[in-house]
């Protein structure tokens, strides 16, 4: 007879958190989300920590090296999508641990002909002390100077003095050549004694400008998230079919860890996937996705190293209508978090678990997490932004962008649904669709962040370890979940929009 469960497979939406006694100490600033994704002895470290729990989905429409590094510079990492060749995956993520952290575009541009008052007028809309002057005011013109506060005296010159009369001129600057590492450029600035190194092309064009101290960066993204060779963490989404020839060209391209990505990950392909990876190389693997205890004591006896969950809860995932299977993503998580602490008391290995789909408010991150996720996958969310790769387009008056699943035929993505049979999608399992644009990650993310931050203090909770051993979850009837909205008022036009 076929094992029936008792309880009903449950959703974010049908859990609230109930506060706990909030201390003096429990302050926003004092939130620390840092998190383990790589498994870990008891009394070790993990080896692959995020500063932030989130990680963006392995689809063609969420991650590729843009969204990698505009992830890492906030603290998250980003799993660049397998449903490419072999040789695209590898390029992108080479890209992704090539970008020049330490490298920026110049955002104080001027031209020899703007005034000493342009200069401050600059200055205070921006705060930065450098101006570079090219001859067209661009980023990327022809670098003829620089200005920095050391070349006028406010007291002294006239306001209206133009910048070719005060400029270093481009004659006696030290600049470095494009092409030039990080560390290069560092040793220029260390050894001239210079706060702002300019770098040219051939052609004598602004590239990119270095400041003296990564502390300076380090300011900008005081979350960012780095290898020990000050590269980017990156991760890479790979298949349980080409994973000899794939591996390998992602591990040689600088590739942190890696993620079998799958709609159903029990099964005895992942188990020889996991095993070629660790009797091969040194390289972190995640595998997935599964939705209950015996699918995540499969993978990790198999080897994994962090385990994903969920199945059918994605945005834009039809597996529950098409093939029936799958499970509420609240239940899942339960159970897998609970066979999780399980292992762990058992054995001493801590393996870390991901929540994958289905986030639609910024609560269900934090409900995720107080529910045992180590850390949350997200596409939508991330699809809405400018970082994602996919086209903005408007419809009607809206701004939008494309998101599609890798279950559609436009992503054709085989690989992540095949059970055995023919190398082609046989049907679809997911939809091609439009997200709302949402515009920059990093000011989303930043009030994304604070909602999750507050919330921790409302449980009286710093870290996310802390906020799983003391959260209270409750269930929420139908009629309350109304009763959690806007209720019995008429909404001025302004609220209608806010999420
Ligand atoms: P969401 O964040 O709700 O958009 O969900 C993203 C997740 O949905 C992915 O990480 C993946 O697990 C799943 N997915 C991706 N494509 C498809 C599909 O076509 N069915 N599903």
């Amino acid at each position: 007879m076929a094992h029936y469960y008792n309880e009903p497979s449950r959703t974010f939406s049908e859990y609230l958190l109930i506060p706990n006694l909030t201390t003096k100490d429990n302050v926003p600033a004092n939130v620390q989300l840092k998190t383990p994704i790589a498994k870990f002895k008891k009394g070790e470290k993990s080896t692959v920590e995020l500063n932030i729990p989130f990680a963006s989905a392995v689809m063609q429409a969420v991650s590729d090296h843009n969204m990698a590094v505009a992830l890492a510079q906030c603290g998250g990492i980003s799993f660049i999508f397998g449903s490419q060749s072999v040789v695209d995956q590898a390029e992108m993520v080479r890209k992704a641990k090539n970008y020049k952290a330490g490298f920026v575009v110049s955002r104080s541009n001027l031209t020899p002909e703007h005034t000493l008052q342009d200069v401050l007028d600059l200055k205070d809309q921006n705060g930065h002390s450098t101006a570079a002057i090219t001859d067209d005011g661009t980023p990327t013109g022809k670098l003829l100077g620089i200005v920095t506060s050391r070349d006028y005296r406010i007291s002294r010159d006239s306001l209206g003095k133009k910048v070719r009369e005060f400029m270093t001129p481009f004659s006696s600057l030290i600049y470095g050549k494009m092409g030039m590492t990080l560390s290069e450029a560092n040793d220029m600035i260390w050894e001239h004694k210079l706060n702002c190194l300019p770098i040219v092309d051939e052609q004598g064009n602004l590239v990119h400008l270095v400041f003296r101290k990564d502390y300076d960066r380090h300011k900008e993204n005081p979350n960012e998230l780095l290898d020990r060779n000050k590269s980017y963490v990156v991760g890479a989404g790979i298949n349980s079919k080409d994973y000899a020839e794939r591996v390998s060209a992602l591990v040689a391209a600088g590739v942190d860890i890696l993620c079998i990505d799958s709609s159903d990950g029990y099964s005895e392909w992942q188990r020889e996937t996991i095993q070629f990876v660790k009797n091969n190389f040194d390289v972190p693997v995640g595998a997935g996705n599964v939705v209950d205890r015996e699918g995540f004591l499969y993978l990790v006896e198999s080897g994994a190293d962090f385990v994903k969950v969920g199945i059918g809860g994605g945005s834009i995932c039809i597996t529950r209508e098409q093939k029936g299977i799958g499970r509420g993503q609240a239940s899942a998580l339960i159970e897998v978090a609970q066979a999780r602490d399980e292992y762990y008391e058992r054995t001493g290995i801590y393996v870390p678990i991901c929540s994958d789909g289905g986030i639609v408010h910024d609560y269900h991150m934090t409900l995720a997490l107080a529910m045992g996720a180590n850390f949350v996958m997200m596409g939508r969310y991330f699809a809405r932004f400018d970082e994602s790769p996919t086209k903005k387009l408007k419809v009607g008056n809206n701004y939008v962008k494309e998101f599609w699943g890798e279950g559609s035929n436009r992503a054709r993505n085989w690989e992540r649904y095949d059970m055995g049979g023919k190398q082609s999608l046989v049907f679809e399992e997911g939809v091609d669709s439009y997200v709302p644009y949402a515009g920059g990650l990093r000011e989303n993310m930043e009030k994304t962040l604070s909602k999750i931050k507050s919330t921790m203090c409302n449980c009286g909770s710093n870290t996310i370890a802390e906020l799983q051993s003391k959260a209270r979850i409750t269930l929420v009837s139908a009629t309350s979940l109304v009763e959690g909205g806007a209720h019995d008022v008429i909404l001025k036009e302004s609220s209608l929009s806010a999420e």
